[in-house]
């Protein structure tokens, strides 16, 4: 019996993690929430079984939690957990602004949650936990990012080390992994009517659609997660689902928004938005890896048809979140490359310009802007600032094209 601690209980975490985990058997989930008690209270309340509705496949009892712990209740019980041998997989779904990293992608310094975490006392963000616990780590443990940022192991294990060399703390143990992976599969925010049908309040929808593929830098024993792809670079796994996944998946959120639409399937079903995602995915394919380009118009045939499915009304406004954060990832770093080749870009330019106009929108309907950085943005555009001010907040001021 092995152990896994996981940071951020979250839907995807309870879709993918937790599914994966469940069929290897012979492993339970200590899960960690950084804020609120409302998912521990709710799991407790149900014996630590959910319900996971995977669409067209019935609904399915989850039991591999058997705890939660609520960091700012207890956070003693998280750090000791960390270091504790028992546990020997460290996973993480704290979203792209949990890491606090720059524009650079290393940590930020001067981020007010990471400088708090710095003058100690109780920790606040996942990075200040891993670097504290891990300080105290005797065993090997695998630190393994579940988060849709390119290189996320590389960037946790870099931030990780940051703040530890920041705040005096010793070198991390060489017994340390911090695998790269890519993670996939689209999880919808639970709706009242999911949770009515199942009669299960910590309910999850997801599609049938799962696929991991994880760097072979594991330090310790690991689940045996069946499907699981274990190779010794995942950069082109991660490159190919982040420009076109969630590439077309922002671009959507913003421009199907602006278009009135609420869901993707509803996107993609208007002609116009659809040929820009096409053309989206057609352009930033032409970034990947050499390996990946033959299957490159199969997998987006395939991202649409995950895209059309009805069944899981997933929200634009869902991934319309944390742009700032997200961007970089999926639509800046292959335009850059495209541009940098000579390339067509436009749909890919266009994309940012959507979410300008996103963000111009929620300001001008006085919506508060879902974003870590929405003061400086809705600053900027209450100014009445051009577009390369705006980019500017991603680190891409001279992508603008005003
Ligand atoms: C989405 C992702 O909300 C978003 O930003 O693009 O959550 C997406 O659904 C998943 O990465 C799919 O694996």
């Amino acid at each position: 019996m092995g152990r896994i601690l996981h940071i951020g209980v979250g839907n995807f975490a309870r879709a993918h993690l937790a599914e994966y985990t469940a069929d290897a058997g012979g492993w339970r989930i200590t899960g960690v929430s950084l804020r609120s008690a409302a998912v521990r209270d709710g799991l407790r309340a149900a014996g630590h079984k959910y319900a996971l509705a995977v669409q067209g496949r019935g609904v399915r009892r989850i039991g591999v939690f058997d705890e939660v712990l609520v960091a700012p209740e207890d956070p003693g019980a998280v750090l000791a957990r960390i270091a504790d041998p028992e546990v020997a997989v460290i996973t993480l779904t704290v979203t792209e602004k949990g890491y606090h990293l720059g524009g650079d992608g290393r940590l930020d310094l001067d981020d007010a949650a990471i400088v708090a975490d710095l003058a100690g006392g109780a920790p606040r963000t996942v990075i200040g936990y891993l670097a504290r616990g891990l300080a105290a780590r005797r065993a090997p443990v695998t630190v393994l990012s579940c988060d849709n940022l390119a290189g996320n192991g590389a960037r946790l294990g870099a931030a990780v080390a940051a703040f530890g060399e920041a705040a005096g703390l010793p070198p991390l143990g060489g017994f340390i992994g911090f695998p790269s992976a890519m993670v996939d599969r689209i999880t919808p925010a639970t709706t009242d009517a999911l949770r009515a049908e199942t009669g299960c309040p910590m309910a999850v929808a997801t599609e049938p659609f799962r696929e991991w593929v994880i760097e072979d830098a594991f330090a310790g024993p690991r689940p045996d997660w069946p499907g699981v792809q274990i190779v010794p670079d995942v950069a082109p796994y991660e490159m190919r689902k982040l420009r076109m996944l969630n590439g077309a998946h922002s671009l959507l959120a913003y421009a199907g928004t602006l278009a009135g639409h609420a869901h993707v399937h509803e996107a993609v079903g208007d002609a116009d938005l659809r040929g820009r995602v096409d053309a989206l995915m057609t352009q930033t394919a032409q970034t990947l890896p050499a390996e990946m380009q033959d299957a490159a118009a199969g997998y987006a045939r395939a991202l649409m048809q995950r895209f059309e499915n009805p069944h899981l009304a997933h929200k634009l406004r869902q991934i319309a979140m944390d742009g700032s954060q997200k961007l970089p990832h999926r639509i800046v770093a292959p335009l850059r490359e495209l541009v940098a080749s000579g390339k067509d870009a436009s749909a890919l330019h266009a994309a940012l310009e959507a979410w300008l106009g996103f963000c111009r929108a929620e300001v001008a309907a006085e919506q508060p802007l879902e974003d870590p950085r929405h003061e400086e943005i809705t600053r900027l555009i209450t100014a009445g600032a051009p577009d390369s001010a705006l980019l500017g907040v991603i680190g891409a001021a001279d992508l603008a094209r005003d």
